[in-house]
């Protein structure tokens, strides 16, 4: 049958053509490929995540898991979630990968959100589901997470603000899409990833602190050999750190969600290039350079996660 492929250098795809090419995906990939719908989006949009193998029948190996479009701005993520995709089942050089981990990809995490930067508002960065206040609509999933949810500083409790916690922790369904599948994977994640931009920073936990979890300095090496192999490709400067020190306090996101609730070894948020006139709408030309690059990055840190 006839099968859909996407170039990923060549356009930003919208949710629904990110959903077909998954779908293709199964179809060209039988043995190496599970496509699950985790549950829908506020406005009924399949939310989708791929599981990639390497087709040897184990079952059970530890999971690196990536998810991408926490916020619906940030285009160049899910751009490099499925080339993520495209390099682990098409290029034999990262075999290496899938000996003994399985990847978990979700590209879009705010299905909603992202249609609507593609129909309507450009650079739209929470949900959509509305909010008691009437003409507010939508709440940061990046902070609607149950682990120190509305703690202190990090978060705001006013639907005008683009940083609102919700009413509850996981009151959006792209939230308890995101935590139900982190769950689903505890005690075997060896490394969750999310994807963002922009600012070249890869963010370690905690947010919601300014202390650090136990195995911060395992975490920093992972992080280290990602920033190390990217500069040595191209000369891209990546600063990692704890997210609360090198950006800004955040409590309720996925990344402390992950480490203290789903078990996983190491979590980091990765704050992709800049790009455009307001740094989340990097020209179409921009796309092949800053995903091959990050992909020497990630690269780097999962080869790091697999060597222990
Ligand atoms: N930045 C992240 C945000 O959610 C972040 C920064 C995430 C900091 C996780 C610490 C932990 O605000 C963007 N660009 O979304
Ligand atoms: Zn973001």
């Amino acid at each position: 049958q006839r099968t859909h492929r996407i170039d990923v250098f060549a356009a930003f795809y919208n949710h629904s053509e990110i959903n077909a090419y998954m779908e293709s995906l199964v179809q060209l990939y039988p043995k190496r490929v599970q496509l699950k719908t985790f549950g829908w989006s506020y406005e009924q949009r399949a939310l989708k995540i791929l599981t990639i193998s390497n087709g040897d029948g184990r079952r059970n190996k530890p999971v690196i898991f990536i998810d991408a479009t926490i916020h619906a701005r940030e285009w160049i993520a899910p751009s490099f979630a499925l080339y993520i995709i495209q390099q682990l089942l098409e290029q034999a050089e990262n075999a290496d990968l899938l000996l003994n981990y399985d990847w978990v990809i979700m590209p879009v995490v705010n299905a909603d959100g992202y249609e609507f930067t593609h129909s309507d508002s450009r650079f739209w960065r929470k949900t959509r589901k509305p909010t008691p206040i009437e003409e507010h609509i939508g709440t940061d999933i990046n902070r609607n997470f149950g682990y120190k949810w509305g703690d202190d500083a990090g978060s705001s409790g006013d639907p005008a603000e683009e940083i609102y916690r919700g009413e509850q922790p996981f009151d959006q369904p792209e939230t308890q899409v995101l935590r139900d599948a982190l769950l689903h994977y505890k005690d075997r994640l060896a490394f969750y990833l999310s994807l963002h931009s922009y600012g070249n920073y890869l963010l370690l936990p905690w947010g919601h602190t300014s202390s650090f979890p136990d195995n911060y300095f395992y975490m920093m090496e992972i992080a280290d050999a990602g920033a190390m192999a990217i500069i040595q490709s191209t000369n891209g400067i990546y600063s990692y750190g704890s997210g609360y020190h090198l950006m800004y306090p955040t409590s309720g996101d996925s990344n402390d969600f992950a480490v203290a609730l789903a078990n996983a070894t190491v979590a980091i948020t990765m704050e992709l290039p800049a790009g455009g006139f307001l740094g989340f709408d990097p020209w179409v030309t921009h796309i092949e350079g800053i995903v091959t690059e990050s992909w020497v990055g990630v690269r780097a840190m999962a080869l790091e996660v697999i060597s222990r």
